[in-house]
């Protein structure tokens, strides 16, 4: 699909300063359910109740259940060929950073640089009280062994950002000022609902960046686009890191 249009391919020079701002949908095509398509999470279990603390602390066992379930899955899978492009774009392009709603360390695991994960990270297992992190098993039955606890007593709970809770101050910072920099940004598989993330891609706009949309369906933001690529991103990146490395040649 891609054929960038001359007047966007004039832009990328290896100078080009480039931000990767990825959602569930990149990685789709590693086996991962993402959240509002139509076999998504959210099609099946209430998000408040299962990525909320309210909901943790209502029933810490079930919460436990879907991201202990959820990362048995995530170990299970490998990242596609959209992740492992990322990796090859950055050497061509080093002034690059990722910044990614994904907790599911696909990125890291594809070996992409500069990562920002603004939702956190599943692996990681917190304390609810004092949000120290906490060396635990990664997999555990909270029914037979319970749920773990810290030194200060709090529960265990997965290093994640919940729906009502603040993203990591200093990442959410470091994110924001790339923003403000990048000559381009590619907006791949988010569906441009969850806030403060979703802000992302407008403030690139806003800021005179040149905003390429990669996503089957439409977002409030495709309007907004530059340039939208109505496929999956497993394809669509591969392609057009080839048809960029071709032109810088
Ligand atoms: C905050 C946990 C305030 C980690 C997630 C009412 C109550 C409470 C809060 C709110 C409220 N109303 C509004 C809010 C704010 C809320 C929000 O924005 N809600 C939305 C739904 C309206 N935001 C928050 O609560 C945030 N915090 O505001 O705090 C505050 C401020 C200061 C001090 C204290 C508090 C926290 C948001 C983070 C929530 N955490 N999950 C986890 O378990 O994973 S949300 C969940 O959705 C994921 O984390 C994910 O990051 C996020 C966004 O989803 P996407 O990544 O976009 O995935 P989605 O399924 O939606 O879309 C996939 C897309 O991929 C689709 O477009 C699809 O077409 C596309 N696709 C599919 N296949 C492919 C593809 N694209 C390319 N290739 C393919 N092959
Ligand atoms: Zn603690």
């Amino acid at each position: 699909m891609p054929n960038l249009p001359d007047h966007l391919l004039r832009r990328f020079t290896p100078e080009t300063r480039i931000a990767f701002f990825t959602g569930a949908g990149i990685s789709a095509e590693s086996g991962i359910p993402t959240f509002r398509d139509k076999d998504g999470y959210w099609s099946k279990y209430d998000p408040m109740r299962l990525a909320s603390v309210q909901g943790f602390e209502a029933d810490p066992e079930l919460v436990w259940n879907w991201y202990l379930y959820r990362r048995e899955k995530i170990m299970s899978v490998k990242p596609n060929p959209g992740h492992a492009s990322i990796t090859k774009f950055q050497k061509l392009f080093p002034d690059s950073c990722v910044i990614t709603q994904n907790v599911d360390g696909l990125h890291k695991q594809a070996g992409n640089q500069n990562i920002y994960e603004l939702h956190g990270n599943i692996f990681i297992t917190r304390c609810l009280e004092c949000r120290q992190e906490m060396d635990v098993p990664m997999i555990f039955d909270p029914a037979k062994e319970g749920i773990p606890r810290c030194d200060c007593g709090g529960l265990a709970r997965p290093g994640v950002v919940w729906f009502g809770e603040s993203l990591p101050v200093q990442t959410l910072s470091d994110a924001m000022t790339q923003v403000q920099q990048v000559d381009v940004l590619f907006t791949i598989g988010s569906s441009t609902a969850v806030y403060p993330a979703a802000q992302i891609p407008f403030d690139a706009r806003n800021n005179g960046a040149v905003v390429i949309e990669i996503n089957p369906d439409q977002t409030p933001f495709t309007s907004h686009a530059d340039l939208a690529m109505h496929a999956p991103s497993g394809v669509v990146l591969p392609q057009l890191f080839e048809e960029l490395y071709a032109a810088l040649a």
